[in-house]
């Protein structure tokens, strides 16, 4: 063992504290001293001790060659095991290292996995870094489009995920060749693009609220209205490779932060995102041109054969994807002849809120775990059936959807069930009501993208799940908030004596002027509470949006190009609210509000006609007054049964 001398010893510490100082010491140069060895190995090759599942990675080889970075947890003892397969663009190591304890299995965690239902019933968990993403190699495109107009490359998620299963079902020798694709969000439209051309081991998908149509309804647009606070997403998730390059802002209210930066696209460059090539597309198709239409996926899988079964889960009060699903559910649906391969489940949830405690949603209480109910009573036995050998039952009915309101699960065999569209019209007088109001009467009210509607109360959070955080709540906020503004506009019926149920999608019918030539409309459907909650008396007068949404006034005449708006005239602007099914109880009344801005979470509009309103002027943005006529109204989906 080799000595080493006092003053040597000296020395050896001043180089190693002159490295550690500079910049960061290559390895390599670091002093060695076999005598006293570090006592971190070179590598650890971790036990599996603590686990109940054998953990392994593996990179495997797409048709094109590039690798992808596959973790495979494989229960101890497994035999003939299912296998569920989740493909993310969000961390594969992220979604399987933090181990929860106790019996949920030391290994499983991760927000898009359901680890009660993976671990009881003892499936094999899959989850693979996607092309171009943390450990896998290639390129990253966001939603990576079909091989088609928008990917002329020979690859894509469809490919991707039939080689994988290819893989799968050959290298895993505890798995019964049956292979399940699940998945939320972005993770959700991984089983989407897996049911194109599918692998014949692919048994069954469960695609929840997953990632549809950007443009439309989901992520990046709602009917022409761009999501501006995805900005730090896209910055993160397309900068690099690994998401390390943050978005950081010393600026606590969001309403702020957006507000001083005035059009979106001077808000993107000073972040560098014009860098990135997903931005670049988005600025270059502010309009549901084909570079949307081609890659919405409902309209991809309309034209594909139905081969693989479907489980579609959709929350109804989703922040993020709240199109998607139903979307995709009325472009597949008609293919399902025999009603047992489409099966639709709809929740009182947030975005993913499915695969947690779902007792509650911000002060909205269901007064069971909603989460646990669908997870136990409708995923379990539906991947069972379809994933375990002996393929025990499928008890779960077509469509399962909580009826809020009233609080129960009911099935049905279709959706949307049958239903008579009642006009609620939106009197001049300001009064809500089934009775078509006479004469030109108007609400009035001035909206100035200076002082814009924010969203939710401030100060406005950033898009995020870290604690404290509570974006996923926003569509429950009480919105009084928002109603005793003087650039929001409120109408509302008498009181109810009887029970009303909607079920399926409000259609809104504006008949608006405005004195701008452009202009964004808002309009939610609300339940007012009682004045006083017996129970829970924080609920007394609470108004709970049911279905909201926004409409670029600029595409009132279609979405595939943008039109300047006559000043002044009265004109239609008609479009859907989000999927409801809902019981406005006695004693409770209806609202409707209509506003002009949803600010910061989507951009403002200018409300003077702009090429594109990314890159509008300061000097664009402009005051302007408008009316909502009295023959304006909102058709309700209402069903007696
Ligand atoms: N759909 C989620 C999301 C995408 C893009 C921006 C913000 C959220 C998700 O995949 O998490």
């Amino acid at each position: 063992m080799l000595r080493t001398s006092r003053f040597s010893w000296r020395l050896a510490a001043l180089i190693a504290l002159a490295l550690s100082s500079a910049a960061v010491a290559q390895e390599a140069a670091a002093p060695q001293y076999p005598n006293y060895p570090s006592e971190t190995p070179a590598t650890f090759k971790q036990s599996s001790e603590g686990f109940d599942y054998e953990r392994r990675e593996v990179m495997i080889p797409m048709r094109d060659g590039v690798k992808l970075h596959t973790v495979i947890l494989v229960p101890k003892g497994a035999h003939h095991a299912g296998i569920l397969l989740t493909r993310t663009p969000y961390d594969a190591d992220e979604l399987t290292t933090h181990g929860h304890t106790g019996n949920l299995g030391a290994t499983l965690n991760g927000y898009d996995n359901a680890p009660d239902v993976i671990v009881q019933d003892g499936y094999i968990r899959v989850v693979q870094d996607i092309r171009g993403k943390y450990g896998s190699e290639g390129d990253y495109v966001m939603n990576r489009p079909l091989h088609g107009p928008q990917n002329p490359t020979p690859i894509d998620e469809s490919t991707d995920t039939y080689d994988t299963i290819d893989y799968l079902v050959k290298n895993i020798p505890e798995s019964n060749g049956r292979v399940g694709t699940i998945g939320i969000s972005y993770d959700g439209f991984e089983p989407l693009m897996s049911l194109v051309n599918p692998h014949p081991a692919l048994k069954v998908a469960v695609p929840m609220n997953p990632m549809v149509d950007g443009w439309m309804g989901d992520d990046w647009f709602h009917n022409g209205a761009f999501r501006a606070q995805n900005l730090p997403y896209i910055l993160e998730q397309t900068a690099s490779r690994k998401n390390e390059i943050k978005f950081s802002s010393s600026v606590h209210d969001e309403y702020d932060l957006y507000l001083r930066a005035g059009a979106t696209g001077e808000m993107a460059r000073r972040y560098g995102l014009e860098q990135v090539g997903f931005w670049q597309k988005l600025v270059a198709h502010p309009a549901y041109d084909s570079f949307w239409s081609d890659q919405a996926v409902d309209k991809v899988l309309a034209g594909q054969p139905l081969k693989v079964p479907t489980m579609l889960v959709h929350s109804l009060w989703d922040q993020e994807d709240i199109y998607g699903a139903i979307a995709v559910y009325k472009a597949i649906k008609p293919k399902d002849t025999g009603n047992d391969k489409v099966f639709l489940v709809m929740g009182p949830w947030h975005h993913g809120q499915e695969i947690e405690n779902a007792s509650s949603l911000g002060a909205v209480q269901f007064g069971s775990d909603t989460g646990l109910y669908f997870r136990q009573k409708i995923l379990r036995p539906f991947l069972a059936h379809y994933l375990k050998d002996d393929a025990p039952a499928n008890p779960v009915a077509p469509v399962t959807a909580y009826e809020t309101g009233s609080n129960v699960w009911r099935t049905f065999r279709q959706w949307p069930v049958a239903t008579q569209a009642r006009a609620l019209y939106l009197g001049g007088d300001g009064k809500l009501g089934f009775a078509r109001p006479s004469g030109e009467a108007y609400q009035e009210y001035v909206s100035d993208p200076a002082k814009p509607v924010p969203f939710r109360a401030r100060p406005i959070q950033p898009v995020g799940y870290d604690p404290g955080q509570t974006w996923s709540e926003w569509l429950v906020d009480d919105q009084r908030e928002a109603s005793g503004r003087p650039d929001v506009v409120s109408w509302t019926s008498d009181v109810l004596t009887q029970p009303l149920v909607i079920r399926g999608q409000p259609v809104v019918h504006l008949r608006a002027s405005t004195t701008g030539t452009d202009s964004d409309w808002v309009v939610q459907l609300i339940d007012v509470y009682p004045d006083m909650e017996p129970m829970d008396a924080a609920m007394g007068g609470y108004q709970l949006m049911i279905a909201g949404d926004i409409l670029r006034g600029r595409y009132r005449e279609g979405f595939t190009v943008a039109k300047p708006i006559k000043a002044g005239a009265p004109l239609d602007y008609s479009f859907e609210l989000p999927t409801t099914d809902h019981v406005f109880l006695p004693g409770h009344r209806l609202m409707v509000q209509v506003q002009s801005s949803w600010f910061p979470l989507y951009d403002r509009n200018p409300q003077t006609y702009v090429d594109n309103i990314f890159f509008a002027k300061p000097g664009d943005y402009k005051k302007a007054t408008q009316r909502i006529f009295g023959d304006s109204h909102v058709d309700l989906p209402v069903t007696s049964n």
